[in-house]
């Protein structure tokens, strides 16, 4: 079983979901950074651009300010960092800085230029299932074709596979994500975890972000009076599970320790003594 790789989210945004600002100067983004290495995070994920359903964008000159003094310092320190945007000259100071993973929430549709920074570097290039900014996006949570949500998201990743391979990034270096939550009701989250077998189809690893989504609140609460965002965390851990017995590349998670816990728990089951 390859195990999947744990990567922890530093939101260094005053209006994240998820964490609502805990994290927005660069001292403390930096502590927690270090803080979810030391809980077994493979990948920091740091981003400077709330995409909660809703907000406003901040200016390319907040964003940098944000992420390029975290990625400096902990890249510094040895950590594998990851950069969380969705613009081009975000992702190449990012690069600049040390980051070794440009996570596009939009797979490239919200700036091209970043597919050329991502080709023009040492980088993975995640490209996840995006349609509209997050002002819009729940407008556009139509998925009427025939495949229903799992077939068009597959078939928008691969456009989004053969946009960034025509503008020169190595196939080697790509990553999918179905981008949970995304322009997506609570349905079809459920649909896409079902099938992710659909994805692993294209070729390319999968890395999943359910970490305190809304669905998850919907199921643990209601529509009206979803679970709030700080009891949501076993249920995630549930679907970690999930993800690793899939055979997934990666997890995107707030709480680290509990999504370590429990991959090492499915590394155990699935280890068979009799092996070498
Ligand atoms: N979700 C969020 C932000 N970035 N990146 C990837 N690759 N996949 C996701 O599902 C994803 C993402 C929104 O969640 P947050 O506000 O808690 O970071």
């Amino acid at each position: 079983m390859t195990r999947p790789r744990i990567m922890g989210i530093v939101n260094v945004t005053p209006d994240s979901f998820s964490d609502g600002g805990r994290f927005a100067t660069t001292d403390t983004a930096i502590a927690h950074g270090r803080e979810l290495i030391a809980q077994g995070a493979d990948i920091l994920d740091i981003g400077g651009e709330s995409t909660r359903p809703g907000a406003t964008r901040p200016l390319v000159s907040e964003e940098l300010d944000r992420v390029v003094p975290v990625i400096s310092a902990l890249a510094a320190e040895g950590a594998a960092v990851s950069v969380d945007t969705m613009r081009a000259e975000v992702a190449e100071a990012a690069a600049l800085a040390g980051a070794v993973v440009i996570n596009d929430v939009s797979g490239g549709l919200a700036d091209p230029d970043i597919l050329r920074v991502a080709a023009d570097h040492d980088v993975l290039y995640v490209a996840m299932h995006w349609r509209a900014h997050s002002t819009e996006m729940q407008q556009h949570a139509v998925y009427d074709g025939p495949g229903g949500v799992v077939g068009a998201v597959r078939d928008e990743l691969s456009a989004r596979i053969d946009d960034a391979l025509a503008a020169g990034v190595d196939l080697e270096r790509l990553v999918v994500d179905p981008g949970l939550g995304f322009a997506k009701s609570p349905d079809h989250n459920w649909e896409l975890l079902k099938h992710l077998d659909e994805l692993v189809g294209l070729g390319r690893p999968v890395l999943v972000g359910s970490s305190r989504k809304s669905f998850l609140g919907t199921l643990l609460g209601s529509a009206d009076a979803p679970r709030p965002v700080a009891e949501r965390e076993h249920a995630n851990v549930a679907l970690t599970t999930i993800v690793s017995l899939q055979g997934m590349w990666g997890v995107r998670v707030h709480d680290v320790r509990a999504s370590a816990d429990a991959i090492r728990v499915v590394e155990r089951f699935a280890h068979d003594p009799g092996e070498a």
